[in-house]
């Protein structure tokens, strides 16, 4: 048995073990925050007790990497995030101008790679491991190019779901990722394609306080959903300088961030298989449920909320990391099912194509080394990959 088997029997034994008495009541009435907690001990624990067999690459639970929530870091942490990302906005890019001409900051050239594969990564076979490969990249340039000695933070969208302007993330502060836009009068935003309709909040213009406040952005929109954000013309790399836009909207996180969405996706109805976990996460397995990625993206609209060049905000990578930590906690509960994927290498298969497979390459554009899906699909496997969350 190689060691990947392994540590997959020595998981799998874990968790059948842990299915018959340690699985959390499903609790449909409990606080999203103390379920999701719930979860992460579940998680931690059964990662802890196949721990002496988890060591590959150098990596082991140990040794790894701990991505915490931002409102677990300290204000002095959280400075050194701003800190490095201010830094890389600084940087100029390397990115190849043939197809990021657009780009004119090492910030930059994270938004131009994910622009420009858009419809190859998107309700495709690798929009996890895609979406993976990205935050790792990102959350590396911050670490050495910039001197950020911390990790990747997330975005926990269940605390202060009712009013995410009060939270630590948006509340403008100096501590913060930056608060709302200026009041844009604006009828909503047009989601899922057009087809729900959701308020406006109290922004929809420029960001107007804290770190991030005035930030000079330079792609897109190129397929805004907010009324009133015009698409820039022409391709989806056009240089556009514009000002970093946000309508942080609770209304989205009040009515998805939910425990009946969060247990349905990690442990219930909507996380057997592969396809239904990410069909419920992109938005398409329960009626009515928009999914936690979606969701994300709506609450922060304007520009985190293009499908093409959302990475604009910087919160599109606390955002990610807190899709990855879903996913991260799915593949712990179900490790059957841990290193599948699911779906075509179109995006909606739109034009039909072949299934992916776990050989296929992520495209970084030449910016980072194209790996194959399945070396993205272990955050403990070590090559690249060593982290878990905390
Ligand atoms: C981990 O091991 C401890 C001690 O044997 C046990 O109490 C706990 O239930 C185990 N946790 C899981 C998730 O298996
Ligand atoms: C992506 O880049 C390639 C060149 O590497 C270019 O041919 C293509 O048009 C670009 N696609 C988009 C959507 O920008
Ligand atoms: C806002 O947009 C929605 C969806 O297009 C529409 O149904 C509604 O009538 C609009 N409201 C106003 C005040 O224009
Ligand atoms: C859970 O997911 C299943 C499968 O998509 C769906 O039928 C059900 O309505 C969901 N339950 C809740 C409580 O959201
Ligand atoms: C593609 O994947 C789907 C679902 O995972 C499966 O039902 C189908 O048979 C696969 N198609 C091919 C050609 O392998
Ligand atoms: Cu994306």
């Amino acid at each position: 048995m190689d060691l990947t088997m392994l540590r997959f029997a020595c998981l799998l034994s874990v968790v059948s073990r842990v299915a018959g008495f340690a699985i959390p009541p499903l609790d449909y009435n409990a606080d999203p925050v103390v379920v999701l907690d719930q979860l992460q001990q579940l998680a931690i624990s059964t990662l802890q007790n196949g721990s002496q067999l988890l060591l590959s690459q150098g990596c082991s639970f140990t040794r790894a990497a701990r991505r915490r929530d931002w409102e677990a870091l300290s204000q002095a942490e959280r400075k050194d995030y701003v800190q490095a990302v201010q830094c890389i906005i600084e940087k100029k890019p390397i990115s190849d101008p043939t197809w990021a001409s657009a780009a004119r900051t090492r910030y930059d050239d994270f938004v131009a790679l994910h622009t420009n594969v858009t419809l190859a990564v998107h309700n495709t076979g690798n929009f996890f491991a895609w979406h993976r490969y990205h935050l790792w990249a990102y959350e590396a340039a911050l670490r050495d190019e910039c001197g950020y000695k911390g990790y990747q933070p997330y975005w926990n969208w269940f605390s202060h779901r009712d009013n995410l302007l009060e939270s630590p993330l948006f509340d403008g502060s100096s501590t913060s990722m930056g608060g709302d836009g200026e009041f844009f009068k604006h009828n909503g935003s047009l989601i899922d394609g057009g087809s729900l309709w959701i308020p406006s909040g109290k922004g929809g213009g420029c960001v107007k306080s804290g770190p991030f406040k005035g930030m000079q952005v330079h792609i897109g929109p190129t397929m805004p959903d907010m009324d009133g954000f015009v698409p820039v013309g022409g391709g989806s790399n056009d240089y556009n300088p514009h000002c970093l836009r946000r309508d942080i909207t609770s209304y989205v996180t009040k009515t998805w961030a939910t425990t009946a969405n969060l247990l349905n996706a990690t442990i219930g109805a909507a996380s057997a298989t592969i396809r239904d976990f990410q069909l419920e996460i992109e938005g398409s397995l329960s009626p009515g449920n928009i999914g936690f990625h979606l969701m994300g993206h709506a609450a922060m609209a304007a520009d985190g909320a293009d499908l093409y060049t959302s990475p604009n905000d910087p919160v599109f990578y606390l955002h990610h990391a807190m899709i990855d930590r879903i996913w991260w906690l799915w593949q712990v509960f179900h490790p059957e099912e841990a290193r599948k994927i699911f779906g075509t290498i179109t995006m909606f298969n739109t034009p039909p194509s072949r299934n992916a497979t776990v050989d296929d390459l992520l495209d970084m554009k030449g910016l980072y080394p194209d790996r194959p899906i399945s070396e993205l699909l272990g955050t403990l496997d070590g090559s690249p990959l060593c982290y878990v969350y905390a």
